[in-house]
């Protein structure tokens, strides 16, 4: 038995699990009129309620003590502090630095990182003024109207997520499109309907090795060059935001065009830096301050607050209450918003690649669930779609409810239907609907007594399911920082109690070496052995289909020669 299952506060929750499992959510809300009052907070701009939850008074109180256990208030003072906390990477864990509001210096390594932090806000300022102003021309004298990240992960998902949530605030003057997909159907797709006098490329990527990245970019390239005939255009067209400046000159884009970030940004964390260049045009510099602002006040609440009213902590402690004392190990996130329909990849993300992991601190395999299977969608889809696994499953899977209580779209008058559909689905599952309720509802649309003890059994819903409901006056930039930062530090407190470093991805380093291990194979038409039978024996079948189809696969201006010359040359 680990140290942490064998622990007095993981044991008394355990003990008092055994108590609780027998209670139904109905019981706890007859008996406490007041479990509404009792189990709510305000944070900023984001209201919680967290009552509908198997727990009691009790429990909090006990998932708290594991919290003080687990000595979350060092480590969490330690992240903030810029102290190494992602010891497998020897890193800083400093993107909270990047949206901080005070003056003060905040070190790294001995460093204070924030004159860097502030020099490339200006520029970020400059650039994106530049641009939404249409003073930065094209090789032609042309306003920029297109803007393309190229970028994967981290350097995607984040900026994504956050110009679609914020379409309210996005400048229509230009159209932004990102392409992160291997597939080179997406940036075919991309380049198609642009035109290089009017497009800026932004190649966002923190190592600037990812080889979909790179083969992205080096296609945007391709196409560019090919249709303006002049590499010196180059600089008018592509902008890199990278750690890895001699990369990104070695690509052929100028130094003036290179927005910095730094080592201590974990990738999923990056969109407060320089990879929020996207963000910045599309919404203005002064907006994306916001969001900074929205996210440092997130911050401000989390380092503040006593755990008994702290919202992430609160969110995390349920999480765990869950996933490892109820054996739930999957958590779904459902927007009741059309602007936040991105966001649950974006937490997937977020979450699974920063708590997947199987080892704790001490490089010991862990005998508890850590990271749970994080998944989501547009609530009201979602109704229409999988909701009934969620009413009437095997599984019981917790939900997070979120909802903006006034809607950018008023005129059509659907928010308030959208509303009552949102309480709805949360009070179902905490109730559910017992025999007598299922038989009298069924009694009073008049069936025969046959048809009602068929149907009986069906028509039953356990409820005692739990949800957690965010509401937050409207999605704007300040309030969407909050959110996103709220689920941040959701994330990093249940890797402290799990005793996990959520900094690192090792994971996805797996992909990279093993995908650029395997793109040499390819380069040839001989068989290939070196693989276990299944893997060698996809590749040659790949293989023995392309000799026979002639290399049709690859289109005549990106042949095996030029596909080998990118590998080389980006890549080794
Ligand atoms: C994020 C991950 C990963 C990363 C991408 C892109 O935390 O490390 O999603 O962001 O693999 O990496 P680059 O930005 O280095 O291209």
């Amino acid at each position: 038995m680990s140290a942490l299952i064998d622990s007095p506060a993981w044991k008394k929750l355990s003990a008092h699990k055994e108590t609780i499992e027998k209670l139904h959510m109905r019981a706890l809300f007859a008996d406490n009129a007041e479990r509404f009052e009792d189990f709510c907070l305000q944070a900023g701009p984001l209201f919680l309620d967290y009552s509908k939850n198997l727990m009691t008074d009790e429990t909090m109180s006990l998932l708290f003590d594991l919290a003080k256990q687990e000595k979350l208030e060092h480590y969490r003072d330690a992240m903030f502090s810029g102290q190494e906390i992602n010891f497998t990477e020897h890193r800083s864990v400093l993107h909270t630095a990047l949206r901080g509001q005070s003056a003060d210096p905040i070190m790294s390594q001995g460093k204070d990182v924030k004159p860097e932090i502030d020099a490339v806000l200006k520029k970020m300022k400059n650039f994106s003024e530049q641009i939404r102003k249409g003073k930065w021309l094209g090789y032609s004298g042309k306003e920029i109207t297109d803007v393309v990240n190229i970028g994967i992960g981290g350097s995607d998902l984040g900026p994504k997520m956050v110009i679609h949530a914020l379409k309210p605030f996005v400048t229509r003057k230009i159209n932004m499109h990102f392409v992160s997909n291997l597939d080179g159907s997406q940036i075919a797709e991309t380049i198609s309907e642009l035109s290089p006098e009017t497009t800026l490329f932004i190649i966002s990527s923190k190592s600037f090795t990812t080889s979909e990245t790179m083969f992205n970019a080096v296609t945007a390239r391709g196409w560019f060059v090919s249709r303006v005939k002049n590499k010196e255009f180059i600089k008018k067209h592509f902008v890199a935001v990278s750690t890895n400046i001699e990369a990104v000159q070695k690509f052929g884009i100028d130094k003036h065009n290179i927005f910095e970030f730094w080592d201590w940004v974990g990738g999923r964390y990056s969109l407060w830096s320089a990879i929020g260049l996207s963000i910045a045009i599309a919404i203005g510099m002064g907006r994306f301050k916001e969001l900074l602002e929205g996210a440092a006040n997130m911050d401000e609440h989390f380092s503040s607050a006593p755990l008994e009213e702290n919202m992430p902590v609160i969110l995390a402690m349920m999480g765990i209450w869950h996933n490892n004392f109820f054996a739930i190990h999957t958590q779904a996130f459902m927007a009741y918003d059309h602007y936040l329909s991105l966001f649950p990849s974006y937490l997937q993300q977020l979450d699974m690649e920063s708590n997947g992991k199987h080892v704790n601190r001490d490089g010991e395999k862990v005998d508890y669930c850590t990271g749970p299977i994080i998944w989501g969608e547009q609530g009201i889809n979602g109704q229409h779609a999988f909701y009934q696994l969620l009413h009437q499953g095997t599984q019981p899977i917790p939900c997070d409810f979120l909802i903006a209580l006034d809607s950018y779209n008023p005129a059509c008058g659907h928010h308030p239907v959208l509303m009552s559909n949102f309480f709805a689905q949360s009070e179902a599952l905490m109730l559910g609907k017992t025999e007598a309720e299922a038989r009298q509802e069924m009694n009073a649309e008049g069936l025969s007594e046959d048809e009602i003890e068929l149907l009986l059994p069906h028509k039953v819903f356990e409820g005692n399911r739990s949800s957690n409901s965010i509401l937050f006056k409207e999605l704007d930039p300040h309030t969407l920082g909050a959110l996103i930062a709220l689920y941040e530090h959701k994330v990093f407190v249940q890797g402290i109690i799990w005793r996990i470093n959520s900094f690192d991805q090792w994971g996805v380093q797996l992909g990279k070496q093993l995908a650029n291990q395997i793109q040499f194979d390819l380069v040839d038409d001989k068989p290939v052995s070196k693989h276990d039978s299944s893997t060698n024996g996809l590749i040659n079948y790949y293989k023995r289909y392309r000799s026979i189809e002639g290399n049709k696969l690859l289109s005549s201006n990106n042949d095996w020669s030029s596909l080998q010359k990118i590998m080389e040359h980006e890549f080794k």
